[in-house]
């Protein structure tokens, strides 16, 4: 693979990583961290790869000051990471674990001195399992519950957190996890997948005002859309393609962004849902403006017709819709299986600036690839398909800036190897190679490549500045 060079990103433009809480952190039962969904979840046997769990994953509970010390010498402007709620509130609600409180503030600490901006996400899929006992994302109460994570979180770290990202990905929150059941909590229901959908948003909107009353400083949220294609011009694929917007996007960015539900939502629910769980004040509450919204973007999706609808709304689930997912795009796959097509990112970022006038700055707060890699005789882990992937996602973005988005900075996605949820360490998208006997960290080609990257846009940008 030839070398790629450095796309050209703007003067000012922050580059960063990211990682989230339990695919990092293990410690999963010390200083009287509560369980989550995904410790039940990947406790169960045959729902992750080789009954892969997060009880030790990086141990980066343990070991944070050096990977702090590899972000300083990786040279990023941030690093995004997630605020474990049942380390912070082991019931969810109520009495607030100090020692929890405590790793996250010597974390920050850390992030500062090494002239680090913190970026927190509150909710990057770890709900305690105690919340989810009484109803889960189902329920309003779960929001209810959010909010007072996020005031804790807010009075706590509020004044060292640059950024807070209230979700992370809902839409795996609430489709992964309660209609397809690949994530945890693992249920396949419609309406309760549905519900949960509604509840995250309340949930949104109520810790953004709990995170402004704490005076942090930036608030947004973390969205996966997907650049959707239609398999062919034929009606019915055509008609799956309308379902699939309002699924995977449409969902979120509507009340998000419009004020409004999705038009074409009745259609694709098709009587699964009369959204009963909805109050008349919620798309205000949820609609309340943001300073940015972070996108994660990895592959775009083809979409056709599935053979069968089920066509009893009861037992249909939200995400049998009717709506298939081929690979026509013939690219290089990653080891994922997602197809690399990086002008699907360019795509998805010009569309989503045409149509939403209210919308924020972004920042691209996840995008990455999963490589098979591994350690060489010569001690080093050479990823040359990573920095391809890299260079290519990074030049899309430039060309999204260049057509008149407003991007802020990009987070790539990940720091380290780690717990890839239901493929558990199976899937290494780190930017240092992770040994999960030893727990040696080796940072790879790509690492070296991205800290040039970072050293050449910063000495460009100091020029400008000059
Ligand atoms: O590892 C995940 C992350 O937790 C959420 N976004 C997608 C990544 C890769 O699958």
């Amino acid at each position: 693979m030839s070398d790629p060079g450095f796309p050209q990103l703007p003067p000012g433009f922050r580059f960063g990583a990211a990682t989230a809480a339990y695919q990092i952190e293990g410690a999963h039962d010390e200083d009287g961290r509560g369980p989550s969904i995904w410790d039940t979840f990947s406790h169960t046997p045959g729902r992750t790869h080789g009954g892969a769990t997060g009880d030790t994953a990086c141990d980066h509970y343990h070991r944070h000051p050096q990977d702090v010390a590899l972000l300083r010498e990786l040279g990023v402007d941030g690093y995004r990471f997630s605020l474990a709620w049942p380390r912070l509130l082991p019931q969810g609600t109520g009495a607030v674990n100090q020692k929890g409180l405590d790793f996250y503030d010597r974390l920050i600490d850390e992030l500062l001195d090494a002239g680090i901006e913190p970026a927190a996400t509150l909710y990057h899929w770890d709900l305690p399992q105690a919340l989810e006992d009484r109803g889960g994302w189902r329920v309003r109460e779960t929001a209810e519950a959010f909010a007072e994570f996020a005031a804790v979180a807010g009075d706590r770290y509020g004044d060292r957190v640059e950024r807070w990202i209230t979700l992370n990905e809902p839409f795996c929150s609430a489709f992964v996890g309660y209609a397809e059941g690949r994530h945890a909590p693992g249920a396949r229901e419609g309406r309760g997948a549905l519900a949960a959908a509604h509840h995250l948003l309340v949930g949104h909107g109520l810790a953004v005002r709990e995170l402004r009353t704490a005076g942090a400083h930036e608030v947004g949220i973390t969205l996966n859309l997907d650049r959707l294609h239609p398999a062919s011009g034929r009606p019915e694929d055509l008609a799956a393609l309308r379902r699939a917007e309002v699924l995977h996007n449409e969902v979120w960015t509507e009340p998000l962004f419009a004020g409004r539900y999705p038009e074409h939502e009745a259609e694709t629910w098709a009587g699964l849902a009369d959204g009963d769980w909805r109050r008349p004040e919620d798309l205000q509450l949820i609609g309340a403006p943001l300073d940015f919204v972070g996108i994660n973007f990895y592959r775009p999706i083809t979409v056709e017709a599935a053979p069968h609808r089920e066509p009893d709304p009861e037992r249909r689930t939200a995400t049998d819709i009717g709506v298939a997912e081929p690979d026509p795009y013939g690219t290089r796959l990653t080891t994922m299986g997602w197809p690399v097509v990086p002008s699907a990112f360019t795509e998805l970022l010009c569309n989503l600036d045409a149509r939403y006038p209210q919308l924020p700055p972004i920042w691209i707060t996840e995008n990455g690839s999963a490589e098979a890699d591994s350690v060489t005789p010569d001690g080093r882990v050479h990823d040359p398909e990573r920095i391809d992937y890299l260079a290519r996602h990074l030049a899309a973005v430039a060309d999204a800036v260049a057509a008149g988005v407003d991007v802020r900075g990009y987070y790539v996605w990940s720091l380290l190897d780690n717990f890839e949820w239901a493929r558990g360490y199976d899937q290494r998208f780190g930017l240092v190679h992770v040994d999960y006997d030893t727990l040696t960290r080796t940072p790879k080609d790509s690492y070296h490549w991205y800290r040039g990257l970072i050293t050449a846009h910063r000495a460009r940008t100091e020029e400008t500045a000059r």
